[in-house]
C-alpha cells in the first residue's frame, strides 16, 4: 500500500491498514469482516472443478483459504517484505507443514543447536521416523553451516535469538553460505528462520537473505494470551507450495477466522507495543544484571551480552525476552518464581502480562537432560517474558520476591 503521493508508507501505517480499504464499498466498516464460513458457493459444477484444477481463482473451502485471513496473511508479508504469507492454526501447524512441504525421505535439516522444545521433539522424533536426517551444529559460528552443509541438505533451520537461552545467529551469514552452496550443487536449500522472539518490527530476517520466516503468533504478533496461532512469510511459490501440500494435505493446521481477526487486532498496536516491551525489558533486565543473587543474565541490549554486535546488526531493538540464573541454581530460581506476586508464573511469551517459566522443566522438558547439556539449555535457566505493566511495579515484585527469599520469609511461611 501507498500513500497519495506514492510514497511507501511506514510499519505501524501498514501494521493498521495494509490489504483493507475501510474507504471502499457501501458498508465501509472500520474493520474487515469475519467470513465464519467452512465452504463458498459455486456459480455452476463447471465452475467449481475449474476452481479445483486450479484453473479458476477464488475461496471455496476453508482450509485452502478465506478472505478474512487472506487480509491477514497481505499484512503480515507487508511487515515481513515477504511476496506472500500464510496463517496456522498454531506455530507448530507451521513449522510442521514447512517441513511436511520440503522434506521427503532421504533428506537433510541442518539445525541450529538451541529451539524450542516442540520444534526440537517434532525434528527429533517426528521427521526423524520417516528418514529425514536431523543434523544440529553451533550456527552462532556461521562457519560451521559451510561445514556441515551437504547435498543432502534441504532445510537450514535457526531461531534467533533463541528460545530460551538467547543465543543469536548470523542470519545474513548463514543465508549467504546456505545459498553459495545451493548453487554450487544446483539444489534447492532454503533458510527458515523462526521469528517469534523478535517479530518484523525488530528483525526481518528475509531482508536478511533467509527464505522463510515462521512465527508463533500465540506471542507477540497476537500479543494478549487469547489464541494459539502461527505465520509464515516467504516467496509466492513457496508459500502457494506450502499452502497446497503442507497445510492443506498435510496437516490441516488452519487458523480459524475468529482467531485471525483478534491477531489483526494485536497487530494492530504491534509497533508500540514491541517499543514498550523492549524498554521494560531492558530497564528489568538492568535492574537483575546489578542484583547481588544473579548469577548469569543474557538480555542483547546489555553491554555484557557476548553477541551484542551480531544484536545491534540484525535487530533494531533488543526484544522483550531475558534469561538468565539465580545463584543457588534452580532450588533459588523456583523460590524465586514461588515468591513472584504480580509476574504471572505460566509458559508462553509476549503477552501484556510478564511472564516467568523455568525451560528444563516446562518448555523444553522434550529435551532430556543429557540432551539439554548438549544443545545448551543449562538447568538452572529461568525465563522471563517483561510485559507491558508498569516497569517499576515488576521491578518491585522481583525486589520482594528477592528479599522475601532472603530475609528467610519464605521459609517461616512454608
Ligand atoms: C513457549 N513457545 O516458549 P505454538 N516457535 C517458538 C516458540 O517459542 C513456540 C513455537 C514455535 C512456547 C509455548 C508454550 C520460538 C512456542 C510453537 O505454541 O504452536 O503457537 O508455537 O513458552
Amino acid at each position: 500500500m501507498t500513500n497519495d503521493n506514492n510514497k511507501t508508507l511506514g510499519f505501524a501505517t501498514n501494521a493498521i491498514h495494509e490489504a483493507y480499504d475501510n474507504q471502499e464499498g457501501k458498508i465501509r466498516s472500520l474493520n474487515p469482516p469475519i467470513y465464519m464460513t467452512s465452504t463458498f458457493a459455486f456459480n455452476s459444477a463447471e465452475q467449481g472443478a475449474a476452481m479445483f484444477q486450479g484453473e479458476e481463482q477464488g475461496h471455496f473451502y476453508s482450509r485452502i483459504s478465506n478472505p478474512t485471513l487472506d487480509i491477514l496473511e497481505k499484512r503480515l508479508a507487508k511487515l515481513e517484505n515477504a511476496e506472500a504469507g500464510l496463517a496456522f492454526g498454531s506455530g507448530m501447524g507451521a513449522i510442521t507443514s514447512i517441513c511436511w512441504t520440503f522434506l521427503k525421505a532421504g533428506d537433510e535439516i541442518l539445525c541450529d543447536k538451541t529451539l524450542y522444545g516442540c520444534t526440537f521433539a517434532f525434528f527429533a522424533h517426528g521427521l526423524s521416523k520417516f528418514g529425514i536426517t536431523i543434523t544440529h551444529i553451533d550456527m552462532t559460528d556461521a562457519q560451521n553451516v559451510k561445514q556441515a552443509i551437504s547435498e543432502k541438505t534441504k532445510l537450514v533451520y535457526l531461531e534467533s535469538p533463541a528460545n530460551p537461552n538467547m543465543r543469536l545467529c548470523d542470519i545474513e551469514a548463514i543465508s549467504s553460505i546456505a545459498h553459495d552452496v545451493s548453487n554450487v550443487v544446483k539444489g534447492d536449500i532454503k533458510v527458515i528462520v523462526d521469528n517469534t522472539y523478535c517479530t518484523p518490527y525488530i528483525q526481518r530476517p528475509l531482508e536478511l537473505g533467509a527464505d522463510m520466516v515462521v512465527h508463533s503468533a500465540t506471542k507477540y504478533l497476537g500479543g494478549h494470551g487469547d489464541i494459539i496461532a502461527g505465520m509464515a512469510a516467504g516467496n509466492a511459490d513457496d508459500m502457494m507450495r506450502v499452502r497446497i501440500e503442507g497445510l492443506k494435505d498435510m496437516t490441516g493446521a488452519v487458523l480459524s477466522p475468529m482467531d485471525a481477526m483478534l491477531m489483526m487486532r494485536g497487530i494492530k498496536t504491534l509497533e508500540i507495543r514491541m517499543q514498550r516491551h523492549c524498554e521494560n525489558a531492558m530497564k528489568v533486565a538492568k535492574y537483575l544484571e546489578q542484583h547481588p543473587a544473579i548469577d548469569k543474565i543474557m538480555y542483547p541490549g546489555l553491554e555484557s551480552f557476548p553477541q551484542r554486535d551480531l544484536a545491534k546488526k540484525q535487530m533494531s531493538l533488543f526484544g522483550g525476552m531475558i534469561a538468565f540464573e539465580v545463584k543457588g541454581g534452580i532450588e533459588a530460581g523456583r523460590k524465586l518464581m514461588n515468591a513472584l506476586r504480580l509476574i504471572t508464573r505460566a509458559v508462553s511469551l509476549g503477552d501484556a502480562e510478564t511472564l516467568i517459566e523455568h525451560p528444563a522443566s516446562m518448555t523444553h522438558a522434550t529435551y532430556t537432560p543429557e540432551e539439554r547439556l548438549e544443545h545448551g539449555i543449562s538447568e538452572g535457566l529461568v525465563r522471563m517474558s517483561v510485559g507491558l505493566e508498569t516497569p517499576d511495579d515488576i521491578i518491585a515484585d522481583i525486589e520482594q520476591a528477592f528479599d522475601a527469599i532472603y530475609v528467610g520469609k519464605l521459609a517461616a511461611a512454608e
